[in-house]
């Protein structure tokens, strides 16, 4: 008897398995920005998203690929001075965005302070500040706040180089350890008082969100997307993976579709499936 009923049970997890798996394999949001970092031709990284060749990535010299992020794509882009840069040439679709979503595996390798480029679509200069770009802030800290994720927003001239700061909780970047963080970003482009929203996930999950009033749109930026070199100031030094920049906000079951989707691990899906999957998020968080 408990024979036959424990092949019914793992019958039901498989068949509940199978059903976790398919919204995830056949309707996956499509990204405008995706790179995969294991194709790169010479100094061209092919871009997967729906922008296709028009948004391929350049690097500069001294901007290496390599290999060993976390699957489903295991090349990775190496960012270990303030010179390094991979660039994609001026893409209007995403500065006329009103919502972004930027996702990203990363680990952070060094060169740790209290603001440290990594990722956006920014004129830095000559001021005013356009555009928007994500940094690692207080890394170097060891109290609060500290590691946290930091997205500016900053609008165009005639309203005199004004911005928006939106912070992660603390510990939202993490020294030496693979996460993979999406950020989403709503209200970019809204006329008149309105509030800017990030929706900050690690791993697939709300980590945090911040939000900032302000009555100025975000303006078209003149350079493209970046990572790297970004902005101002000196770059992390970090392994980065799988990025992608969506023209709209995902949901938060579409960053988990998207996650799990990268980051597969059979065991898990069983297993949320019966119900036992908090178990598992919480050993994989603390193994990662
Ligand atoms: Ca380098
Ligand atoms: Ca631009």
């Amino acid at each position: 008897m408990a024979t036959r009923l424990s092949r019914v049970s793992l019958l039901a997890a498989c068949a509940l398995a199978v059903l976790a798996l398919a919204p995830a394999a056949l309707a996956l949001p499509i990204p405008a920005l995706e790179f995969h970092f294991d194709d790169a031709v010479g100094a061209t990284v092919p871009n997967h998203g729906s922008l296709g060749t028009f948004g391929d990535g350049t690097l500069v010299p001294g901007t290496t690929i390599g290999s060993g992020a976390p699957p489903r794509f295991s090349g990775l882009l190496a960012i270990d001075s303030s010179s390094d840069l991979m660039s994609t040439t001026d893409l209007d679709v995403l500065d006329s965005a009103n919502e972004l979503t930027l996702s990203f595996f990363v680990r952070p390798t060094g060169n740790y302070g209290s603001w440290m480029d990594m990722i956006g679509d920014c004129k830095a200069t000559p001021s005013p500040h356009q555009g928007w770009y994500f940094q690692a802030r207080d890394m170097e800290r060891t109290t609060s706040p500290r590691r946290r994720g930091m997205v500016l927003v900053g609008y165009d001239a005639g309203a005199g180089n004004s911005y928006s700061l939106l912070y992660s909780a603390d510990d939202y970047i993490i020294p030496n350890d693979w996460h993979y963080l999406t950020i989403v970003l709503k209200n970019l482009a809204v006329a008149g008082a309105h509030t800017v929203i990030a929706e900050i996930y690690r791993d697939g999950l709300l980590f945090s969100t911040a939000s900032a009033g302000t009555s100025l749109q975000m303006a078209n930026t003149p350079d493209g997307f970046k990572i790297g070199n970004a902005m101002w100031d000196g770059s992390l030094y970090a392994q980065y993976s799988t990025v992608a920049v969506y023209d709209y906000a995902l949901t938060p079951s579409e960053v988990w579709d998207v996650y799990t989707y990268h980051y597969p691990e059979p065991g898990t899906l069983v297993l949320l499936a019966t119900g036992l999957g908090g178990l598992v998020l919480r050993r994989r968080r603390a193994r990662r």
